[in-house]
C-alpha cells in the first residue's frame, strides 16, 4: 500500500496513521497562524460576553471568568495549511458551565465567536456543546501564551483551527449562522478535516 511521506513519519512516531487527517503531516512544534497582530490585552479591563439568543446576556471580567469550573481535554489540532500536532492539552471552561447563566433561547442555532480585532468563527451550537469543546486559559499546562491567543481562546473539536478563535471575546447565539472572518474568504463553512472540508467551492 501506497503511504505518503507524511503518513511514514506518524507511522515511525507510533500512532495509527488514521488519526492523520487526508492532506494533512505532522508537525512536533506549535506553530502560529493568525491573521492581523497579537493584541495587547489589559486584564483589568477585558471582559467576556454572551449575547444575541439568550435569556439573560452576560458580560464577566477576568476575575469571574476565573471562578467558573473548568475542565481538561487532550486533542489534536489541524490547520487548514496542512499542519496537524497531536495530544495538545487544553484547559478552560466548558460551555456548559456558561449556557447554564445565560440560558439560550430556543431560537439558538449558531455560535459566533467574536475574537479581538473584528476576527469571528462561526460553529452550530453542538460543536460548542460539545464536552471536548473549551473556552481555553492553558495550553500543556501553561497559560496561553500571547500569540496563542492568551488570555482566552475558544477549542472546538472536531473542526479545522481556524474555528478556534483566538483572543476571544464573545461568544454570540444566533438563529441564523452568520460565516465568520475565514468562512467569508472561502473556506468551507462545516471545516471538517477528515472530510476535507478545505473550501467552499
Ligand atoms: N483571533 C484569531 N483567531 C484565530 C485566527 C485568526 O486569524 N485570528 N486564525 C485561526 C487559524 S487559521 C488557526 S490554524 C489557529 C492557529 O492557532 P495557533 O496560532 O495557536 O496555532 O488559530 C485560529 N484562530
Ligand atoms: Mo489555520
Amino acid at each position: 500500500m501506497f503511504r505518503s511521506k507524511a503518513e511514514k513519519r506518524v507511522l515511525e512516531l507510533g500512532y495509527e496513521p488514521e488519526r492523520l487527517p487526508p492532506g494533512q503531516y505532522l508537525t512536533e512544534k506549535w506553530p502560529v497562524l493568525h491573521a492581523g497582530t497579537v493584541p495587547h490585552t489589559d486584564l483589568a479591563t477585558w471582559t467576556f460576553r454572551v449575547f444575541g439568543e439568550v435569556e439573560r446576556p452576560l458580560s464577566l471580567t477576568w476575575e469571574q471568568l476565573s471562578a467558573l469550573p473548568t475542565a481538561e481535554v487532550t486533542q489534536d489540532i489541524h490547520c487548514v495549511t496542512r499542519w496537524s500536532r497531536f495530544d495538545v492539552t487544553f484547559r478552560g471552561v466548558p460551555w456548559a458551565a456558561l449556557e447554564e447563566l445565560v440560558a439560550p433561547t430556543p431560537s439558538a442555532r449558531y455560535a459566533i465567536a467574536h475574537a479581538e480585532q473584528g476576527f469571528t468563527a462561526n460553529v452550530p451550537i453542538a460543536s460548542l456543546a460539545d464536552e471536548r469543546a473549551l473556552l481555553a486559559t492553558h495550553a500543556d499546562g501553561e497559560p496561553l501564551t500571547a500569540e496563542h491567543g492568551w488570555p482566552l481562546r475558544l477549542v472546538i473539536p472536531g473542526k479545522y483551527f481556524w474555528k478556534s478563535a483566538k483572543w476571544l471575546r464573545a461568544i454570540e447565539l444566533s438563529a441564523t449562522d452568520k460565516p465568520g472572518f475565514w468562512e467569508r474568504y472561502g473556506y468551507h463553512n462545516d471545516a471538517d478535516p477528515f472530510a476535507e472540508q478545505r473550501y467552499a467551492f
